[in-house]
């Protein structure tokens, strides 16, 4: 196989592509640690500001690799998914909700199974007209893994959620826009150009202030309005004595736009 997993950065922006196209980039053991290894790395490197997932070819992700799963002796009981999903899945799903650095997910064609989950926890998901959300775990007699339980409940609500979740039918990207799943559907071959306009925004925004925008929403989503009001005055200190808010303040006293180096 080619390298599953391809990176390039420009500027402030690391682009990551799951790179399997003959199979719509079905998710191989090589390609889940190469992810998770991008990940660390996008979180680790300061010049990293934000990064966007795609795939090669017509497909976003289809989740697991079905032939490798069988592959593993699923039949028999001798391989258990929950233990692959502890191990690679779960690790690059926190990862991701985790990077304080915002992650665009470009999806460019089918996202289904856990490469649907891998789609919403991206922080934003701008769709090609083509893409196609798919909950493809029960037509397989799976459950819906990989963050999903947790993340597509909130983004369209319970009913939604449980219909698609039950039905595994295919939503087309513009259905997955009204319901509140994607944040922007584009013609297919305007999809790079458009997340690269937005990561282009995101790389000059104040970084460290878009991180604790993320923990604090994450930390929102399952505590109290009072847990939620202590947390926001702790990231609020911490907003508050970064670079980046000093340029902000001085800027706008000086009527003049703000330049964030991210610090
Ligand atoms: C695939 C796959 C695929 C291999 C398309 N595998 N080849 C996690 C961890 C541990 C254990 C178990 O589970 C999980 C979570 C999961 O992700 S389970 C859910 C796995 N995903 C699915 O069940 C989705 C299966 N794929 C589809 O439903 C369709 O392929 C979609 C809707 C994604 C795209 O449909 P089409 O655009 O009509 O394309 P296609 O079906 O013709 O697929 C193109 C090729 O990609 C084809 O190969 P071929 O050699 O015949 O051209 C497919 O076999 C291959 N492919 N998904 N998951």
């Amino acid at each position: 196989m080619d390298t599953p997993i391809l990176t390039e950065q420009q500027g402030g922006i690391l682009t990551i592509t799951l790179n399997r196209p003959e199979k719509l980039n079905a998710m191989t053991d090589p390609m889940l640690e190469e992810l998770l290894e991008a990940l660390k790395q996008a979180e680790r490197d300061p010049s990293v500001r934000v990064v966007i997932l795609t795939g090669a070819g017509r497909g976003f992700c289809p989740g697991q690799d079905l032939g490798a799963a069988k592959e593993r002796g699923s039949e028999t009981g001798d391989y258990g998914y929950g233990k692959h999903l502890r191990e690679t899945y779960n690790l690059v799903i926190l990862r991701m909700r985790r990077l304080p650095k915002p992650i665009i997910g470009a999806v460019n064609g089918p996202a289904a199974g856990a490469g649907m989950s891998i789609a919403l926890a991206c922080d934003m998901r701008i769709a090609a007209e083509s893409a196609v959300f798919v909950q493809a775990f029960v037509k397989v007699g799976l459950v819906p893994d990989s963050g999903a339980t947790w993340l597509l409940p909130r983004l369209i609500g319970q009913t939604r959620a449980l219909e698609l979740m039950l039905t595994g039918r295919r939503v087309s990207a513009q259905e997955a826009l009204e319901m509140g799943m994607i944040h922007q559907v584009v013609p297919d071959d305007q999809l790079m150009s458009c997340a690269q306009a937005v990561a282009q925004t995101l790389a000059k925004a104040a970084t460290k202030s878009i991180g604790y925008i993320k923990r604090g929403l994450e930390f929102a989503a399952t505590h109290t309005l009072e847990e939620s009001l202590e947390y926001e005055a702790d990231l609020q200190d911490m907003a508050g004595r970064t670079a980046d808010h000093r340029e902000g303040l001085t800027a706008f006293l000086e009527k003049r736009p703000p330049h964030y180096q991210g610090e």
